[in-house]
């Protein structure tokens, strides 16, 4: 039985989204998302999610791809998250390429395409841009 976890914010989710847990569940048997709560999305990016960090956990666990949502809470707990649910396989986007390599001493890491043409950034550019 193989466990695949995997990270992110899932702000206005997307089919970006969707492809790559479905793509990261393929990998095993069992999916685990830690979303990113909406501190440590201020604390990344300067702004706060547009959806907040209960309602983008009750979208991703709502997906027949996912077993089990998790907050993500902080970027430096990674290797204490994969441990925590014994991760076989951590499935990351390819924007994040080699940014977790180092993790490969405690699990597979894997790094899959992003959806082309598709993302939180742009679909809010393109909504506010509508309100002008
Ligand atoms: N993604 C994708 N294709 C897109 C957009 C996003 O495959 N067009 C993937 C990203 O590569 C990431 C996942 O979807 O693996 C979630 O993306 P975001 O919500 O943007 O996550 P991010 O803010 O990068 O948070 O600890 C890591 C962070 O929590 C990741």
């Amino acid at each position: 039985m193989k466990t695949v976890i995997t990270f992110g914010t899932f702000d206005v989710f997307h089919v970006g989204h969707v492809n790559i847990l479905q793509r990261a569940s393929a990998l095993g048997d069992t999916l685990i998302v830690g979303v990113s709560t909406d501190e440590l999305n201020f604390s990344k990016k300067q702004r706060y999610p547009v959806y907040k960090q209960r309602d983008r956990m009750k979208i991703v666990n709502g997906l027949r791809y996912v077993n089990y949502c998790f907050y993500e809470e902080s970027l430096e707990k990674k290797r204490e998250y994969i441990l925590k649910y014994d991760a076989d396989i951590l499935v990351m986007g390819d924007d994040w390429k080699g940014r977790f390599d180092e993790f490969k001493d405690i699990c597979e890491v894997v790094y899959l395409e992003r959806t082309p043409s598709v993302s939180t950034t742009q679909i809010i550019e393109i909504i506010s841009s509508d309100d002008d």
